[in-house]
This record gives structure tokens, C-alpha cells and sequence, in this order.
């Protein structure tokens, strides 16, 4: 029997590669000399994507191939996965969820810590010898002591950050679409009164139309000249231009960032601030639990086509 067509428009990690070079008749089009020509050769014949997306999976790539079944994303975030449009299509698209979880709300304490304490600032004076020759690093303004810290989007990750803030002994309250009846934590139905009586903002909601630039000049006003901004979820929902302007005119303290609006371009304003932190898109960077997620996706697709069910479909997939 011949074994399914899926199409990988961008390099993945060996682990999947060379399972779904195995188990498929994998398609690597990032070798083909002439990627388009090579989609419309090949359109009849796949029948899945396997995408970390680099090049997003929109309705246009989607209905040239009439015979896709099943898309799978690396991540648990699929925002440049056009899930309504595979939904309403019959396609399954299917995400990482779970098994990362812990290691971005780890990686969202360290970065909060190194935010608050300036520990980026602290090392750099350190390594330019000024400890020895100017004397201590001056205290920081900021702390994680009696805290009171708002999430945005207490899902999966928010959730593991907030019981972390707990042992850390902080305030913690959220703003979704909706109160979460078996949550404990004040709610807030609107975001800018929720950042107006937090100290600390942490973003870990995912990226799309309904979140763009949710975090915009009225929050960060509300958060004000002593907020703090943590953005862990997808760049688009800072309004990134207003968040530059708010740092430079101090009416927000400092901004810890693991994600922006057009990765891997980092504007140079933010780079130029010595307080705020940068990360590059870090959240789950370990061997370990990118190899739980390159696992997660290859298995998707195993499953898909032994069975025709996956075993971690997205909301937005009609197909009981
Ligand atoms: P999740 O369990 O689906 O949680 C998402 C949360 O966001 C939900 O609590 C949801 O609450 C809220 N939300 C969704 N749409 C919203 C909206 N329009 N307005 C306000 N809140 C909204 O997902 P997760 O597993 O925690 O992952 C969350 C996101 O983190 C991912 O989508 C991804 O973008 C990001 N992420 C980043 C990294 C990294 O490396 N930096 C790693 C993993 C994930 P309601 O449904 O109540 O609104
Ligand atoms: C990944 C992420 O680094 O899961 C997500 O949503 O943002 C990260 O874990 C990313 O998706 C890989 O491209």
C-alpha cells in the first residue's frame, strides 16, 4: 500500500523529520527548486502538512490541495494556521498542547525575575568590570514582594504561571472572554480596569484577530509609570509601536518580552533599552520539551492516518 503524501514546507526538527520520512511520503519543499511549482505538481497527491510556521497554512495554500486531510502544527499556539477555514473545509488541524506547558511558565518566572530585578543589567555591569570600578549595582525600583499580578489568557500556561505566583506569595487575577467558574481568582470582564489595579501585566494569550493588539495604549496607560509588562503568548497582541512609546516616555516602568510582532525582527528602540528584557522566543526552547512536542505532532499524524482520528485536534475542528 502506498503511503500517504504529506507536504513540509519548512525545515523541522530531525526527530520528526526523520519519523515522518519513515511512516509518510514526506515532501520537503523547502528543497524543491521552485516551491509553487512543486505545490501545484504535487496538489493531488497530499493529503497532510506538517508545519512549524515559517510559511503560514492560509485557505489560499490549503485549497490548492483538494485532497488535505489533516494539518499538523508544531506548537501549541496556531495562529498562522488558518484553523476556521480548515474547520469549516473538513481538515483537522491539530496542536502541541500540554506537554510544554511547564517549561514556558518556568521560562515566564525567569523571565518576570530577570524583568523586576534587572538581572540582564545587573550581569552586563558586571561583565564590563564596573562592580569593581563604580562600586554595587543600584538597587532596584522593582520587586515581586506583595505583588499583585494580572494574567491575560489563564489557560493551560496561565494557569501553571499562576500557581507559581502563588508560592511566590503574589495577588493574582485575570481577564478572558469569560469568568472561569471553577477559578478562585478575581475576574475582570475588562482588561483596561484589570491592568489599572495590578502592578505586574503577564500576556499568555494566543495570537489571531480577536487578540490583536488587545494590549494597546490604553492598557499600558492603566498599567502605568511603575507597570510592569511580561508578553509570553504571540507578539500581535502588544500593540508593539505603542508599548516603544510608553517605555520611552515612562509611562511604564519596564517590559519583559519573550515574543514580538514581526519575529526575528527585534525594532533596535527596544534593544536600546538597558531595563527592559528581551528573549528570543524562548518559552520552550529545551531539547526536552521541544522533543515531547516534535513527538506530539509526529504522533498526530501517525494516528490521523491509522485511525482518522488525532489525538489533540484544535477547537475550531468540527470532526467528531
Ligand atoms: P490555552 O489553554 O488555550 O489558553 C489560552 C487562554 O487565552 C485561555 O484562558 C483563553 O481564555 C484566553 N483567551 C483566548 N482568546 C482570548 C481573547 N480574545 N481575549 C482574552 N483572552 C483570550 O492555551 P495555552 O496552552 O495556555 O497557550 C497559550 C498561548 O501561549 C498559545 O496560544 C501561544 O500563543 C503562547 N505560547 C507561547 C510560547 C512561547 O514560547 N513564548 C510557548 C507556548 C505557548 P477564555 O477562553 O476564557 O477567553
Ligand atoms: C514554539 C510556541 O516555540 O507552542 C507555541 O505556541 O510559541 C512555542 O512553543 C513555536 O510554536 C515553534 O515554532
Amino acid at each position: 500500500m502506498s503511503k500517504p503524501h504529506v507536504l513540509m514546507p519548512s525545515p523541522m526538527m530531525d526527530l520528526v523529520v526523520k519519523q515522518l520520512d519513515e511512516a509518510f511520503t514526506l515532501h520537503k519543499l523547502w528543497e524543491a527548486e521552485d516551491p509553487e511549482a512543486e505545490i501545484t505538481a504535487l496538489a493531488d497527491k497530499i493529503e497532510g502538512i506538517a508545519t512549524g510556521g515559517k510559511r503560514p497554512v492560509d485557505g489560499e495554500l490549503m485549497s490548492r490541495l483538494p485532497n488535505l486531510k489533516i494539518v499538523a502544527n508544531f506548537g501549541v499556539g496556531y495562529d498562522t494556521v488558518d484553523a476556521a477555514w480548515a474547520g469549516e473545509h473538513g481538515i483537522y488541524v491539530t496542536n502541541t498542547p500540554d506537554v510544554l506547558t511547564e517549561e514556558v511558565a518556568d521560562t515566564t518566572l525567569g523571565l518576570l525575575l530577570m524583568t523586576l530585578r534587572q538581572l540582564s543589567e545587573s550581569e552586563r555591569y558586571l561583565r564590563a568590570g564596573r562592580w569593581e570600578k563604580e562600586g554595587p549595582f543600584p538597587l532596584t525600583r522593582q520587586t515581586l514582594r506583595d505583588r499583585k499580578v494580572g494574567i491575560l489568557g489563564l489557560g493551560r500556561i496561565g494557569k501553571a504561571v499562576a500557581t507559581r505566583l502563588e508560592a511566590f506569595g503574589s495577588t493574582i487575577v485575570y481577564h478572558g472572554r469569560r469568568k472561569q467558574e471553577d477559578v478562585a481568582y478575581p475576574f475582570y470582564g475588562d482588561l483596561v480596569e484589570m491592568a489599572r489595579d495590578v502592578d505586574i501585566l503577564i500576556s499568555i494569550a494566543p495570537g489571531g484577530d480577536a487578540t490583536h493588539h488587545l494590549i494597546s495604549t490604553d492598557v499600558l496607560n492603566a498599567l502605568g509609570p511603575d507597570g510592569v509588562l511580561i508578553n509570553v503568548g504571540r507578539g500581535s497582541v502588544v500593540d508593539e509601536a505603542a508599548l516603544i512609546s510608553a517605555l520611552q516616555e515612562e509611562r511604564l516602568f519596564s517590559a519583559g518580552l519573550d515574543v514580538f510582532e514581526n519575529e526575528p525582527h527585534v525594532p533596535a528602540e527596544l534593544i536600546a533599552m538597558e531595563r527592559v528584557v528581551l528573549l528570543p522566543h524562548v518559552g520552550s526552547a529545551s531539547v526536552h520539551t521541544r522533543g515531547l512536542m516534535g513527538q506530539l505532532l509526529v504522533d498526530n499524524l501517525k494516528r490521523f492516518f491509522e485511525t482518522g482520528k488525532p489525538i489533540t485536534p484544535v477547537a475550531e475542528t468540527p470532526l467528531k
